[in-house]
């Protein structure tokens, strides 16, 4: 059996930390629950990081969906800063402090790695990223990991249930274990062109027994102009100056007419080390630095007790919106329903970030197709970093 929670466990408030529990019993026996607002937000992000992205918020509408409480959320694929609220709950607490647990889990995870996504994004450029990363979580994740490095800016998941859910095609080259079995790069080769169909590319991995330089002309003798890309996945052991050896790669192919043959890069890359290869490189798969990426500590805190603004200590008391500027794209943390100006300093009127998603259960906001989130993160990562071009720090 696999050690994972159903969806029905998690209905059934079974996901939860047991002081929320024993916090649920207490009011019921007491007669003592009350109406609150509850908002999810964090004060810093992960490793320095200057956005973060929100995901998981499908998952959350079919959590909370059903409970007797009205939702606030920020739009899936938005970009998001330290103290803004991306979620509000309202409701009786007691109908919903068992799914904080579960709720922040699912937001906390999944913006982790669309927000590191995005910084690989970033750092790639325009090159191809495809997230390769499956292997090293929990494979009942696989698919809500690929969505999150999706929607972060991956053109691309090798896992199959994964593309299958997320309505793609897999991307993937060939395995070691391929070249090892074919007993050489030419006849896994080979063997790739004529069972695999016309369409997918032919990416050749010319790290498995020989040096890159050879084994990928090698392979670009082999297939010709069937060859679409080298795969180079050097290990670790033997990398001395990577982009050295990429530039040697790149040079010998070129210098035999093999222009047309891409360099496709995988192995340890992350945000940090892909700007050095973006000279060669066509594309990338990375795998740890996004499946593995640091969750985003959001925290759910009342700030709203029966109508009266309070919370704890360290945090700010009442309900809040973001107000943001769609014109100049100013930011702004405001309470929400006391009057504050609905237009910005550049005369535009300013959006809510925070919209209705639930109704006393039942959903009402349209959500966006995946296709949607996507393009609605790139353009909001690709408008900060032009208006914040400081907090493309780290290359
Ligand atoms: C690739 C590469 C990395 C894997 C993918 C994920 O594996 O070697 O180890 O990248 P990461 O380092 O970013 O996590 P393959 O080369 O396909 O592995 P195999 O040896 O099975 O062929």
């Amino acid at each position: 059996m696999l050690y994972t929670a159903s969806m029905q466990d998690i209905r059934d408030r079974k996901v939860t930390d047991v002081y929320f529990t024993r916090t649920r019993q207490i009011l019921e026996q007491k007669n003592a629950s009350k109406e609150v607002v509850a908002e999810f937000h964090c004060t810093s992000l992960p490793d320095g990081w200057n956005w973060g992205v929100l995901a998981g918020v499908e998952e959350v509408a079919a959590v909370l969906e059903g409970l007797p409480v009205d939702v606030y959320c920020a739009t899936e694929g938005s970009l998001f800063l330290p103290r803004e609220p991306v979620l509000r709950i309202k409701g009786d607490y007691a109908t919903f402090a068992e799914f904080e647990t579960a709720v922040l889990g699912l937001l906390c995870q999944a913006s982790g790695i669309a927000s590191r996504a995005t910084r690989v994004r970033v750092a790639a450029e325009d090159r191809t990223v495809i997230s390769f990363g499956a292997r090293r979580a929990h494979p009942a994740m696989a698919p809500t990991i690929g969505r999150s490095c999706y929607i972060g800016g991956c053109d691309g998941v090798a896992v199959v249930r994964t593309a299958e859910m997320l309505g793609l095609e897999p991307s993937g080259t060939m395995p070691h274990a391929l070249v090892l079995v074919a007993g050489d790069l030419a006849t896994a080769l080979q063997w790739y062109d004529e069972v695999i169909p016309d369409g997918v590319p032919r990416v050749a991995l010319v790290d498995t027994f020989n040096d890159e330089k050879f084994a990928s002309l090698e392979a670009a003798r082999t297939l010709g102009e069937r060859l679409d890309a080298v795969r180079i996945d050097t290990p670790s052991s033997r990398r001395g100056d990577w982009a050295a050896l990429l530039h040697e790669v790149r040079w010998e192919l070129d210098l035999r007419g093999y222009d047309y043959v891409d360099l496709f890069l995988s192995g340890g890359l992350d945000e940090y080390c892909i700007p050095k290869y973006n000279e060669y490189a066509a594309g990338y798969g990375v795998g740890t630095a996004l499946s593995s990426a640091p969750p985003v500590n959001l925290a759910m805190d009342i700030v709203e007790i029966e109508g009266e603004a309070i919370t704890k200590r360290g945090k700010l008391s009442g309900v809040k919106n973001v107000a943001i500027c769609p014109s100049c794209g100013t930011r702004t943390v405001i309470p929400e329903g006391r009057g504050v100006s609905e237009t910005c300093a550049c005369g535009e009127r300013r959006q809510m970030a925070l919209q209705p998603l639930i109704k006393q259960g039942e959903i009402v906001a349209e959500l966006p197709s995946l296709e949607e989130i996507k393009s609605r993160c790139r353009q909001q990562v690709q408008s900060w970093i032009e208006a914040h071009p400081e907090h493309v720090d780290w290359f």
